[in-house]
């Protein structure tokens, strides 16, 4: 298991959303990223850093100086994770046919499975996109279990990158949950499903995003406090964004004014 000890300062962030439509939050997320995670041990991006991910052939400008912004980060010392989101749930997955490597490699970063487990400073945590702990939401759910298929991702990828753009944009205008999540109705997480995640991890903190829901909850469970930290997503236009840093075993938001 991953040990993060305690002089090892850790920045998180998920949600950013990057796409070429949010020029603002490009450059507000690439540079809050770059700025705070110089100094930082690890930095942990927790799934949908791109509005849409059709695989890692049509990995665009903003996707090329994401990595590369990483990719520097990396070479200077901190070590660089990333999950995958439902928006970006076909990043890493090799498509047929394509050299370029993985995405996470020209990030120099490494691959996270959702969820993973480790040791922060000492306690027992978790670390998720978020997605799959919504379990009241239903059609989502099964939406998730199909293109989570390695068959029927490969069946996507076979397609050619303009029908995979055009399909990606279709389902989230068209399908019932493509349909809530632009109408900013995610639905939060199930408390069941969180504590069945994290007796199954024995972990007494977990992070994750996905619900646009940011806070910190501290609830009680078999004479335990456990900890659910839910990050913000980026949205430059709405003053929206922020890095979470984990310090001495305690969260730190770092301010937006610090920009
Ligand atoms: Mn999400």
């Amino acid at each position: 298991m991953l040990q993060i000890t305690r002089d090892e300062p850790v920045v998180f962030a998920s949600d950013l959303h990057l796409s070429v439509q949010a020029q603002a939050t490009i450059e507000d997320a690439l540079d809050q990223i770059a700025r705070h995670s110089r100094d930082a041990a690890h930095l942990f991006l927790l799934g949908d850093l791109f509005e849409l991910w059709v695989g890692d052939d049509g990995a665009d400008a903003v996707a090329a100086r994401f990595a590369s912004m990483l990719a520097s980060l990396a070479s200077s010392g901190t070590r660089v994770w990333m999950m995958r989101g439902n928006r970006d749930f076909l990043l890493d997955v090799p498509v047929p046919g394509f050299e370029g490597g993985a995405f996470s490699q020209r990030c120099g970063a490494t691959l996270l499975s959702d969820p993973f487990a480790l040791s922060l400073h000492g306690q027992a945590a978790l670390l998720a996109h978020g997605d799959a702990l919504c379990t009241d939401d239903l059609v989502y759910q099964q939406w998730r279990q199909t293109c989570r298929n390695p068959a029927w991702q490969q069946g996507l990828l076979g397609r050619s990158l303009a029908e995979r753009f055009a399909i990606g944009r279709n389902a989230r205008e068209s399908s019932e949950a493509g349909k809530r999540e632009m109408a900013g109705a995610l639905m939060d997480v199930n408390q069941a499903a969180v504590d069945a995640a994290m007796d199954a991890a024995g972990a007494s903190l977990l992070i994750h995003g996905h619900t646009h829901r940011p806070d910190v909850h501290r609830w009680q469970h078999g004479g335990v406090t456990r900890t659910r930290v839910v990050l913000t997503d980026w949205d430059a236009s709405a003053d929206r964004g922020q890095l979470l840093r984990w310090e001495n075993g305690e969260p730190k938001a770092i301010a937006r004014s610090t920009r």
